[in-house]
Order: C-alpha cells, then structure tokens, then sequence
C-alpha cells in the first residue's frame, strides 16, 4: 500500500493536472497508440489523429476517472466498480494493455512536471496506477 508521502505526491500531482484531463489524457493515448499500436485496435471507431476531438474526449474521461480514484484511495474497488463492470463484460481489453496506458501517463507526466515529478512521485502514480489496473481486470474470467 503507498506511504503517506506517496499518498502526498498522488494528491498534489493530480491537483496539477485536472484542470488538463483532456490534454494530458489525449497526450498519453497518442503516447500509447504510437509506441504501442496493437492498442489502437480498440478505437477503430476514433479518429486518432494528433488533436482530433475524439482524443481529447476520451482521454478526459479515462484522466478524469484517474482523479476520481484518487480522491478514493481507501476503497478503490467500490469506487470503480462500474468501470470494472465496463471493461471486464463489455470492452474485454487485454490486461496486458493497462501497463502500456499506465507507462504512457507517467510518460507524460515526466515530461510535463520535469523533475517535480520526483522518485517518489513517480514510483507513487506506477503503484496507484497498478492497482486502478488491478481493479479494472478483476471481474475478467
Ligand atoms: Zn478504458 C472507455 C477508463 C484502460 C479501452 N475507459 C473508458 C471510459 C473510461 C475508461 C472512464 C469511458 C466510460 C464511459 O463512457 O462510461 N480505461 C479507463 C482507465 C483505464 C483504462 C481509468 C486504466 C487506468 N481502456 C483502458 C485500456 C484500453 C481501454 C488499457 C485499451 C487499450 N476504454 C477503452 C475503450 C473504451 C473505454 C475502447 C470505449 C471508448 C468509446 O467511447 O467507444
């Protein structure tokens, strides 16, 4: 479970982002179709150019859903029990891609917060995002 600290660094850094969710999101999907693009099989419905409003869209919601866990740290399998729902019957996303999502936000977020984006803070949001992943897979069968 995160320390106090980490706790901290979640809190604070989120603080920075959320009036973002849209850009920071639509930047780490980019992130992810780019480097990993047998993830952009699911989005065949999105116009995934550099911008395009279906990007910024859905990376608000997934950014946004991210802030919602934060503030339910505590109880984050009842928090994103819908969402769990979601993936686990309808979207059936490969878990293997929720690290690639998870290593294209930190990306992002390293390069946006520089080196406020700490060890710390760092090793925080990969913990917190595993365990967001962890609740999204866990109705998978
Ligand atoms: Zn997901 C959807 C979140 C991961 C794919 N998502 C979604 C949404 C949200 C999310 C919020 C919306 C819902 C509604 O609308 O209701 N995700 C999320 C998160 C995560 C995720 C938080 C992690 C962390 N996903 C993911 C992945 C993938 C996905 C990894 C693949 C690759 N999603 C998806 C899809 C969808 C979603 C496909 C649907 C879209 C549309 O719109 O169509």
């Amino acid at each position: 479970s995160l320390s106090a600290a980490e706790k901290a660094a979640l809190v604070c850094l989120w603080g920075k982002v959320a009036g973002h969710a849209d850009v920071f999101g639509a930047e780490a999907l980019e992130r992810m179709f780019l480097s990993f693009p047998q993830t952009k099989t699911y989005f065949s419905h999105f116009n995934l150019r550099h911008g395009s409003p279906d990007l910024l869209k859905h990376g608000g919601k997934v950014l946004n859903a991210i802030g919602y866990a934060v503030g339910h740290l505590h109880d984050l399998s009842s928090a994103l029990s819908d969402l769990s729902d979601l993936h686990a019957y309808q979207l059936r996303v490969d878990m293997g891609n929720f690290r690639l999502l998870s290593h294209s936000i930190q990306v992002t977020m390293a390069v946006h917060f520089g080196s406020e984006f700490t060890p710390v803070a760092q090793s925080a949001w990969d913990k917190f995002l595993s365990a967001v992943s962890a609740v999204l897979v866990s109705k998978y069968r």
